[in-house]
């Protein structure tokens, strides 16, 4: 065997272990020494290959493809720099209990440390944010002979596993090749080009359609995630036990790693319990079909009482006063409302139970009485089995006068919300109406920053079958435009991204993907020229540091940079004028872009305008009826 063929046999090991784990994709990026990688996932024909110039963009593709196809991609990238450039990525795979393989590839061990060219440490790179790594010894034909757990294989396997948890999350295998690089000819190694046909393909179209069928809770990577029998059932009886003596009972569910699996648990367990629940829009219980009706509990419960206008009237002290709980229940991350974080510390005095099993503790603010490391569904799930439905048959429920104060502040929310949105000058408006322009199956991915925020204030609960995804473990924006392509690469159905313009600035490479992949998906562009965020907040008043360091416009015009991917891209003035716009490019083939100019000052005024007008309002609902 030659050096080369050894090289590509190990690589062949390597991914061999992929394909057995059930990786059906891999993302790459060119390089030299990455060649023998490369050419081993292409001549697997269970995988699909993609190719991405950027490896920043590449690491957030695989972060995307992750969260919509609910299995883990592999990303693939040279020595050097380019494995750095996956870090930010990594983080966020972290923080959201993703599962992502980094492949790299590098230099011998013994050229290390010694100015060999594009040479850097690369073990260890990724620090405390994976949570295995190996760096593998160099290929030889003796490594390759052995079996076992220190064969290549064996090697590699233990730190795949580790990708899937649960929790999932990222992991990383650095493999050093010593030249000759490839093999001394192509011929025999059934290599395929990225665009030819291959096997999986079926199975993604199948996913896809199973997803839009609703069974996405079926694929996840979790699906095997259980605790002991007994300890579930002992967290909860406690939960139970809480319940049963609470009279004012709150379920707060921020977002979820898989909220097409939490989400419906959610509405189950909110539904049985008569549970009033704030749902972030990460949260999978947002928006669904059950909301619709009492479907599942044949009218006896009625439908569960899911709110999201409190980002509004949480900031109103008074309001926040007359909705204290007595007890909250608390699933997902930290909620997007800062409104509704602040509204946790102040009732810090009730009782609050989270349950968790992610890889990082979600109790930044140490209020948590009950900490409960079970996976959130099966939790609410078994609570909701054993829980007597509280019927409304038999004269009053237990808890409606708390149910009943909730939904009158929840509908006095919308009604005065849908009165102040009818500016062109609000962002949660226009927020708003691309909520409204989904069609059944779609996913919208939402930016970090104003975007996330907007659909969380702006676009109420509701029956819709759609899914709301975005990047809110590390809550960075960079990275969106690829994590967006990454969820329409991995079979997210109709996709839409609501995009801030330093979130797209940060990553207009990511849009090469929506040429080369071929991938549909709108991006709205909330153009206000800088961070509208930083309007929001104190600093504002810091003239002359605010504008040029905070805000920071760049009066960059946008329409070039569709130009350059070829991408279609238009501008829109008003909500009206959005809706129809993204109600049109989700029929269409291809990604566009639309844009909407907005004003950030003006902006920041209609949003304190409209959390003062909800507050108002509800605080007077809620006096009326002396809740
Ligand atoms: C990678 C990264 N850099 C910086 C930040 C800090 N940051 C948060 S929001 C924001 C501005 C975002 O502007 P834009 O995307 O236009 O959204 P807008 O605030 O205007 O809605 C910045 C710089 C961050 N979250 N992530
Ligand atoms: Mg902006």
């Amino acid at each position: 065997m030659t050096g080369g063929e050894v090289n590509f046999a190990w690589a062949r090991a390597i991914v061999e272990v992929l394909v057995e784990y059930g990786i059906e994709e891999v993302e790459v990026a060119p390089g030299s020494r990455s060649a023998p990688l490369v050419l081993a996932a292409l001549a697997e024909s269970r995988l699909r290959v993609r190719v991405h110039l950027d490896e920043r963009s590449a690491g957030f593709f695989t972060v995307g493809y992750a969260r919509a196809h609910l299995g883990p991609a592999v990303v693939v990238t040279t020595s050097g720099t380019a494995v750095a450039n996956l870090l930010p990525a990594v983080v966020e795979a972290d923080h959201s209990d993703v599962p992502m393989i980094v492949v790299s590839a590098d230099r011998p061990p013994e050229v290390r440390g010694a100015d060999a060219n594009q040479t850097i440490v690369q073990a260890g790179i990724f620090g405390g944010s994976v949570r295995s790594e190996v760096d593998l010894p160099l290929p030889s034909p003796e490594r390759l002979r052995q079996a076992g757990r220190r064969s290549v294989a064996g090697l590699v396997e233990a730190v795949v596993r580790r990708a899937f948890g649960p929790p999932g999350g990222p992991v990383h295998l650095n493999v050093p090749f010593a030249k000759p690089l490839q093999p001394p000819s192509p011929v025999g190694l059934g290599l395929l080009g990225p665009e030819e046909p291959r096997r999986q393909r079926g199975s993604l179209e199948m996913r896809a359609a199973a997803h839009r069928e609703g069974e996405r809770s079926r694929m996840t990577w979790r699906k095997s995630v259980r605790s002991a029998g007994r300890e579930l059932g002992d967290q909860g009886a406690l939960v139970a036990e809480l319940l049963e003596g609470s009279r004012r009972p709150l379920l707060v569910a921020g977002p979820a790693t898989d909220p097409g699996l939490v989400g419906p648990a959610t509405l189950r367990f909110a539904e049985r319990l008569g549970i009033p629940t704030l749902a972030d829009p990460l949260s999978g219980a947002r928006f669904d079909r059950r909301l619709d009706s009492a479907e599942d509990s044949g009218g006896e419960g009625g439908p569960p009482t899911i709110l999201g206008g409190y980002d509004h009237y949480l900031r109103s002290p008074p309001v926040m006063a007359l909705l204290t709980p007595d007890l909250i229940v608390r699933v997902g991350r930290t909620p997007t409302s800062g409104a509704l974080e602040e509204a946790l510390a102040v009732w810090g005095d009730c009782t609050q139970v989270v349950v968790d099993d992610g890889s990082h503790p979600k109790d930044h603010q140490r209020l948590a009485d009950h900490y409960l490391r079970a996976p959130a569904a099966e939790l609410l799930g078994w609570v909701a089995e054993r829980t007597p439905l509280r019927r409304a048959s038999a004269g009053s429920r237990p808890g409606d006068q708390w149910r009943e104060g909730w939904r009158c502040a929840e509908t006095a929310a919308w009604e005065a919300i849908a009165e102040d949105l009818d500016g062109i000058d609000h962002e949660g408006a226009f927020a708003a109406a691309v909520v409204r322009a989904l069609v059944p199956g779609s996913t919208l991915f939402v930016s970090s920053s104003m975007p996330v925020r907007d659909v969380d204030a702006y676009a109420q609960p509701a029956a819709r079958d759609i899914q709301v995804l975005g990047n809110r473990g590390a809550s960075g924006i960079d990275g969106i435009v690829s994590s967006v392509m990454g969820c329409a690469g991995g079979g997210a159905g109709p996709v839409v991204g609501i995009i801030g313009d330093i979130a797209l600035y940060h990553d207009m490479n990511g849009l090469l993907a929506a040429r080369d992949q071929r991938l549909n998906v709108v991006i709205v562009l909330m153009d206000n020229d800088g961070g509208g965020i930083f309007h929001l907040l104190p600093i504002r008043d810091f003239e002359p540091a605010f504008t040029p360091c905070f805000a920071a416009p760049h009066g960059l015009d946008f329409r070039h940079s569709a130009e350059l991917y070829g991408l279609r891209y238009t501008e829109v003035a008003s909500p009206a004028g959005l809706e129809e716009a993204v109600a049109a490019g989700v029929r269409r083939a291809g990604t566009e872009i639309v844009r909407v100019p907005t004003d950030r000052e003006r902006n920041r005024r209609s949003h304190l305008r409209t959390r003062m007008r909800v507050a108002r309002r509800v605080l007077e609902v809620l006096d009326k009826r002396g809740s």
